[in-house]
């Protein structure tokens, strides 16, 4: 008895503490107005009003495998084919693919705050280059660009938009789960340029268990840091390290948003939650002040 009563008084302790985060957009604009150094956290959810399918969910199949099958260092070594036929297909699409209203408020937002010598960073998980096409300038990307590739032999790390990258994808990469793979023979994928090498390319993305850049993990930091505002936007905080970010600066006692469709194992470290599309709801938090 003394134990449930115990538990009781625990239990209501906890609902009490740990409060739900407030959806009040006019409080948030508050916070907003007085923010000179807002970093925004960035994942796949803010290109999905783009079409740009995200990684966990329905839409995060490519043939058989999801996303998280083929991003990674084992599966490109087991067939690197199929692993360049998935990237070659994501560098396709994006030719077809524009930036949102999210990526646009973002990116005015920052032109504003610049103009009155306040800042804005983008700190994006995205590979697919949206936010600078959007026009955002500030933008430290975590996880790599889809459109560079790192050589496997000499580490050299270029740019390339050339679509297609090699005359042998030509047509290849098509992601309905009948296509059989293209078997590209290894001689006639992505080949490194630079006199005397001659190696396998790669997409310059950073796959699991693979460890993030450190200068751009530097300069992260020092954004976080100095930031009197954090936003997070579509992404579902389940990948490390960019998913113990926010709830770091949330933990310094920096206001935290986080913008999705659903609730994360993030959002009950943060400040705000606002439910919906972000092409709706940013647009509004991030409006211009009359
Ligand atoms: C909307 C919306 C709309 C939809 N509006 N919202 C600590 C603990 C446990 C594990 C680890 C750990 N530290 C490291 C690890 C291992 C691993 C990891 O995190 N594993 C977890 C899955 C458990 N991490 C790593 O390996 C990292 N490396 C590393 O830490 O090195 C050191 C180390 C190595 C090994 C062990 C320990 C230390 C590297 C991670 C690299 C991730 N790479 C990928 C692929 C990039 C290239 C490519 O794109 O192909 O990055 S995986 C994939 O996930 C991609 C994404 O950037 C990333 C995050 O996904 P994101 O953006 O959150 O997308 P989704 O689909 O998950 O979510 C979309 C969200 O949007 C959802 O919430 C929707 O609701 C929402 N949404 N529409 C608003 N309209
Ligand atoms: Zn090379």
């Amino acid at each position: 008895m003394q134990f449930i009563r115990q538990a009781q008084v625990c239990s209501r302790f906890l609902r009490l503490t740990m409060a739900r985060p407030s959806s009040d957009m006019a409080r948030f604009r508050e916070v907003f107005k007085l923010s000179q150094r807002l970093v925004v956290l960035t994942g796949a959810g803010i290109s999905a009003e783009s079409g740009v399918p995200t990684f966990r969910g329905p839409g995060g199949y490519w043939r058989r495998w999801q996303a998280q099958e083929l991003a990674n260092p084992a599966a490109f070594s087991a067939n690197p084919s199929r692993v360049w036929e998935f990237y070659h297909y994501r560098r396709e699409l994006m030719a077809t693919r524009k930036p949102n209203a999210a990526h646009r408020a973002l990116a005015s937002c920052e032109e504003r705050l610049h103009a009155k010598g306040c800042r804005l960073v983008v700190v994006t998980q995205n590979i697919d280059e949206l936010h600078h096409r959007a026009g955002s300038k500030n933008v430290l990307e975590l996880h790599g660009n889809l459109f560079k590739t790192c050589c496997t032999v000499c580490q050299d790390v270029r740019e390339n938009h050339t679509n297609p990258i090699v005359p042998s994808l030509a047509g290849k990469g098509a992601p309905s789960p009948d296509n059989q793979d293209a078997g590209i023979s290894v001689e006639d994928l992505p080949r490194c340029q630079l006199p005397g090498c001659g190696g396998l390319l790669r997409p310059h993305v950073i796959w699991f268990g693979e460890s993030l850049d450190e200068d751009i993990m530097t300069k992260v930091f020092e954004e976080l840091e100095a930031c009197d505002l954090c936003l997070v936007v579509g992404t579902s905080s389940l990948v490390y390290p960019a998913a113990m970010l926010a709830p770091q600066v949330a933990s310094r006692g920096v206001p935290v948003a986080e913008f999705n469709l659903e609730t994360t194992p993030a959002t009950t470290s943060f400040g705000f939650h606002f439910e919906g599309p972000c092409g709706q709801t940013l647009p509004v938090a991030l409006a211009p002040f009359e």
